[in-house]
């Protein structure tokens, strides 16, 4: 399929075109190539059936580089284009300080093409002299750089998964495959992922193997063998492939699921027991006494069994020992906050309802900006609201199965208020209060200003408490203990925003926050109805966190008892 390539290719074209500064046609080649990415048919298909036009952003124009490509492989305007300005555009727009006239002052001054170029520049002291920036400048570009060498080679969760997924549904074309798992960190649903590990069963290890390195996905086979394979893939992590006897599927699935540390603790266990434990299986001297299933290996150490998610030698394994394993979460109901068109969404409310309906959510709450404040998202006006809930209204007059209710992301401002007026929150099924503005205040300041907003009657929920977005930016200075019990005393919900890069609450502070009896919500903070699906990374963080579902309010199953829980 070559879906993928296309979308990438649109959208270098639509970055190369920002940076020469041509106002219109990257918004149309980035829809595109959103369309595409998230197409369910394979493009070419679309293109033998002459039916390219039927998706959504593709006109004339993007049509024949469609065409263009499957055809001959390239896209001329791309190829001139790169040619044109030959940076990695894309890694350096990944420096938050940097926007494309930057970028391209710095190559044209500099020619810095890409990070490498960038940190040389910085350490040289040379980007300081340069017109319209400084030292301050500089320092935050080191910032930005020592920000993405934390991540380093590592992806979002979010955007490794689905690939994973698409990965393990190719293998299990082959029949010879009976049993295949994702394992590592995937499998644990930690929010940045170093490589991806997959384990199969099959009789056929070398049709196997020749299968997996040839891959659509693979940019680079670095060795192939019998049992063990690693290719690079072009969304630039590796994959590990690994093949086992059905006997020892359970013990290899346990050892590389890990954690590290949690198999350290197991094995010390199983030292206890004068028994030892590996990726083989549980023996007892040289016999194996347990190894087929996860399930069989925990209850020979005295175990009860751990989900993937809380094996981090956290204290799940005295947990364990004790039966005293929580039942966590697995399903919730809802999606507690998302954009419309009417903000800075790509899709209408109705469209947004359809898709969430789907994924097979009984309600969702919109929560578009309000305008306040905000000066690069578009948000709604005073006027707005009205004619937003009758927009609202009509949806769920027209749907069934969904309900759809209002709500706002309204902006918590620099004393505490929020930048709708009490008149029409009262409105309001559901209101947001974030923090989009003035991060840099004292943490004595921003945890009062934050206190303040959940003190307003009307403010049921704080989005994205600490506003760290993965890669980018650590939160803002914040004492979450005093936010914890401002949240208890006026029962105001926290947040577990579930978008790729911002997993807040991340899970160590969901696990915080429910020790302290707060309530959680999840919501996808979706853009598009392609993001309604990071719903599973917060279900996959509240489980990080040990949350169960009296913890959250999005466990309710309808509109009437989630609004229980609200002030
Ligand atoms: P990642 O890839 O950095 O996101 O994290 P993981 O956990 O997937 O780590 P990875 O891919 O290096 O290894 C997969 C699992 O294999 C790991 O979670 C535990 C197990 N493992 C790897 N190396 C060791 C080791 O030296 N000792 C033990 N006990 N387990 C190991
Ligand atoms: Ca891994
Ligand atoms: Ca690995
Ligand atoms: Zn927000």
């Amino acid at each position: 399929m070559k879906n993928r390539e296309i979308a990438r290719i649109f959208y270098e074209i639509a970055d190369l075109l920002d940076l020469k500064g041509i106002a219109w046609s990257p918004r149309a080649y980035r829809n595109a190539a959103q369309a595409i990415e998230s197409l369910s048919e394979d493009i070419e298909v679309l293109y033998k059936k002459d039916r390219l036009e039927s998706i959504s952003g593709v006109g004339k124009s993007i049509k024949e580089k469609i065409i263009e490509y499957i055809e001959t492989e390239k896209i001329g305007t791309h190829t001139k284009l790169k040619k044109e300005i030959p940076i990695e555009y894309y890694n350096l727009r990944k420096i938050p300080s940097l926007g494309p006239k930057k970028i391209k002052h710095l190559y044209e001054e500099l020619n810095i093409k890409n990070l490498k170029d960038l940190e040389k520049a910085v350490k040289s002291k040379k980007i300081r002299k340069l017109e319209g920036f400084g030292e301050k400048s500089e320092e935050e570009i080191l910032s930005g750089i020592q920000m993405l060498s934390k991540i380093k080679g590592r992806q979002l969760l979010g955007y490794v998964l689905p690939i994973a997924n698409e990965i393990k549904q190719e293998l299990k074309k082959d029949k010879t495959i009976t049993q295949i798992e994702v394992v590592g960190s995937l499998r644990r649903m930690k929010e940045t992922i170093g490589d991806i590990d997959i384990l199969v069963v099959s009789n056929k290890p070398k049709q196997v193997m020749d299968k997996f390195t040839s891959l659509k996905y693979v940019e680079k086979i670095k060795s192939k063998g019998k049992t063990k394979s690693t290719v690079f893939l072009d969304i630039g992590i590796d994959c590990d492939l690994r093949i086992f006897n059905a006997e020892e599927f359970g013990a290899a699935m346990m050892y590389f699921t890990g954690s590290k540390e949690h198999n350290i603790a197991l094995r010390r266990i199983a030292l206890k027991h004068n028994l030892k434990l590996n990726e083989y299986g549980l023996f007892k001297d040289k016999k194996s006494i347990a190894s087929k299933t996860e399930k069989d290996i925990y209850s020979k150490l005295n175990l009860q069994f751990v989900p993937p998610e809380m094996r981090e030698n956290k204290g799940e394994v005295e947990l364990a020992q004790k039966n005293k394993i929580p039942n966590l979460i697995s399903k919730v109901y809802g999606d507690l906050q998302m954009h419309s068109k009417w903000s800075d969404g790509a899709y209408t409310i109705e469209e947004m309802a359809k898709a969430a309906k789907k994924l097979g959510h009984e309600y969702i709450l919109i929560t578009d900006h309000s305008l306040a404040d905000l000066t690069i998202a578009q948000g709604l006006k005073e006027s707005d609201f009205k004619k937003q809930a009758k927009e609202i209204d009509n949806v769920n007059k027209k749907l069934n199965g969904i309900t759809v209710l209002k709500g706002v992301e309204a902006n918590i401002k620099k004393d505490g208020s929020v930048d709708v007026p009490n008149k029409i929150l009262k409105e309001l099924d559901i209101v947001l209060g974030a923090v989009h503005s003035n991060f840099k205040m004292p943490k004595e300041k921003m945890t009062e200003r934050i206190m303040k907003a959940m003190e307003n009657e009307h403010v049921d929920i704080i989005a994205h408490p600490t506003g760290r977005v993965i890669g980018k930016r650590n939160g803002y200075e914040v004492d979450l203990d005093k936010i914890f019990e401002k949240a208890k005393q006026t029962d105001t919900i926290l947040e577990i925003d579930c978008y790729a890069n911002r997993l807040d609450l991340n899970a160590d502070n969901v696990r915080r926050a429910i020790q302290q009896g707060v309530k959680l919500s999840i919501g996808t903070d979706a853009h598009s109805i392609d993001h309604l699906r990071f719903i599973e990374l917060g279900i996959g963080t509240a489980r990080r966190g040990w949350a169960q579902d009296k913890d959250m309010i999005t466990t309710a199953k309808t509109v009437k008892d989630l609004k229980k829980q609200l002030k």
